[in-house]
C-alpha cells in the first residue's frame, strides 16, 4: 500500500546524517507487536485480537521522518510450536531475525516472564542491537516493573529496555528516538509514502480473518484461511466491489460461520466493511464466502496456496 513497493525511493535530498534500516518486532503471542507497528505507523494494518496467534506471517510497516525511515518488520509471536501451521508461522518469525538492524523484542508485562523468555533471549542474533519494549505499562504497578526490566537486564545484556504502552502511545516516542539512534546513516529504502509492501488484496483478507478471529471462539479463528477472489474498483461511483473466501477445515466450521440464517457470516461481513472502507477511503461491497478445504492447515500445499 502506498506506492508500489519496487518504485524508487524519492530524489528529494535527505540530511547527510539521515538513518535507516529494518527493525524486527520479535516476541511472544500476544505482546502487543502488531498494535505497536499500527500506533507508529498511526493506522492500522496489522490485524490485531486478544487471542495468541493472531499474525501468521512477516508484515513490512514503514515509517519515514525527514531525518530518518524505519521500517518495522511486524511477525508472527515466538512459541513452542505444535502442527504444520503454528510450526510456518514460527519459521516466519525467524526469518525476520537476520535481515534486521535491530531486533525490537517485545514484551507483555502484564503477564511477566517465564522460561519461554529465556529461550527467545537465546534466538537473539549475536552482535546485533537489541531494544525492549516493556508493553502493557498501563496495565502494571511501577513496583512491579522494576524486578522485571532487572531480570530482562540480565537476561540481555546491553539491550536498551524502553517501557511502552501500544495501547495509550505512551513511551512510543522514546522508543522510537532509541531505535533511529540505534540504526546506522543510509538513505531511505522505501519512497517517503510508503506504508507496506502488502497489497491493497492482502490487507483485505487479513481484515476479514480479524473478524473472523474475533466473532468467533475455540478452534474456529485457528481453523480459517481467507482469500480475495475479486476487487474491482469503481471510482466513478467511488465504491469498490469486492468478493473473498473464507477457507474452513469441516463442514461444522462452515456452518458456524454463516450462522443462522446467515447473521454470522453478515456480521463478520458488515465489520470488516467498516475497515476496509477506512482503508481504501472508497465505499466498498464485500461479499464472503465459506468454503471447506478439509485439513488445509495440515497441509503444505495449502498452506503456500493461503500464503502463511
Ligand atoms: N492493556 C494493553 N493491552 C495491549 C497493549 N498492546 C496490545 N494490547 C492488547 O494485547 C492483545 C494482543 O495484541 P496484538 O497486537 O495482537 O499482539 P501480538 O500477538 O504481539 O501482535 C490485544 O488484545 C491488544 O489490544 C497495551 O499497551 N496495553
Ligand atoms: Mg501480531
Amino acid at each position: 500500500m502506498g506506492t508500489e513497493s519496487n518504485s524508487l525511493p524519492d530524489a528529494t535530498e535527505l540530511p547527510p546524517d539521515h538513518r535507516s534500516g529494518f527493525v524486527a518486532i520479535f516476541g511472544r503471542p500476544n505482546a502487543g507487536k502488531s498494535t505497536l507497528l499500527n500506533r507508529i505507523l498511526g493506522t492500522k494494518i496489522a490485524i490485531v485480537t486478544p487471542k495468541p496467534q493472531t499474525t501468521r506471517r512477516r508484515l513490512l510497516g514503514v515509517r519515514t521522518e525527514p531525518g530518518w525511515q524505519i521500517v518495522f518488520v511486524d511477525t508472527p509471536g515466538y512459541h513452542r510450536a505444535s502442527g504444520l501451521l503454528n510450526q510456518r508461522m514460527v519459521s516466519n518469525a525467524l526469518k525476520a531475525l537476520p535481515d534486521a538492524d535491530v531486533v525490537l523484542w517485545m514484551i507483555d508485562a502484564e503477564r511477566g516472564l517465564d522460561d519461554l523468555e529465556e529461550e527467545i533471549a537465546q534466538r537473539l542474533p549475536a552482535g546485533r542491537a537489541v531494544v525492549i519494549a516493556v508493553n502493557k505499562v498501563d496495565e502494571v504497578r511501577k513496583e512491579s516493573l522494576l524486578p522485571l526490566l532487572e531480570r530482562l537486564a540480565q537476561l540481555a545484556p546491553g539491550s536498551e529496555l524502553v517501557p511502552v504502552s501500544a495501547l495509550t502511545g505512551d513511551g512510543v516516542p522514546d522508543l522510537l528516538q532509541i531505535l533511529v539512534a540505534a540504526l546506522p546513516e543510509g538513505p531511505r529504502f522505501y519512497a517517503s509514502d510508503t506504508l507496506t509492501d502488502e497489497s491493497e488484496r492482502g490487507l483485505v483478507a487479513e481484515f476479514v480473518r480479524e473478524k473472523v478471529m474475533l466473532q468467533t471462539s475455540q478452534e474456529v479463528p485457528y481453523s480459517v484461511a481467507v482469500t480475495v477472489d475479486s476487487f474491482e474498483e469503481k471510482p466513478d461511483r467511488n465504491l469498490c466491489v469486492i468478493k473473498a473466501t473464507i477457507h474452513v477445515e469441516r463442514d461444522s466450521q462452515k456452518g458456524i460461520l454463516i450462522g443462522r440464517g446467515g447473521q454470522k457470516l453478515k456480521s463478520i461481513g458488515s465489520s470488516a466493511r467498516r475497515d476496509v472502507e477506512r482503508l481504501l477511503g472508497t465505499k466498498v461491497f464485500l461479499e464472503l464466502f465459506v468454503r471447506v478445504q478439509r485439513e488445509w492447515t495440515k497441509r503444505r500445499g495449502s498452506l503456500d496456496e493461503f500464503g502463511v
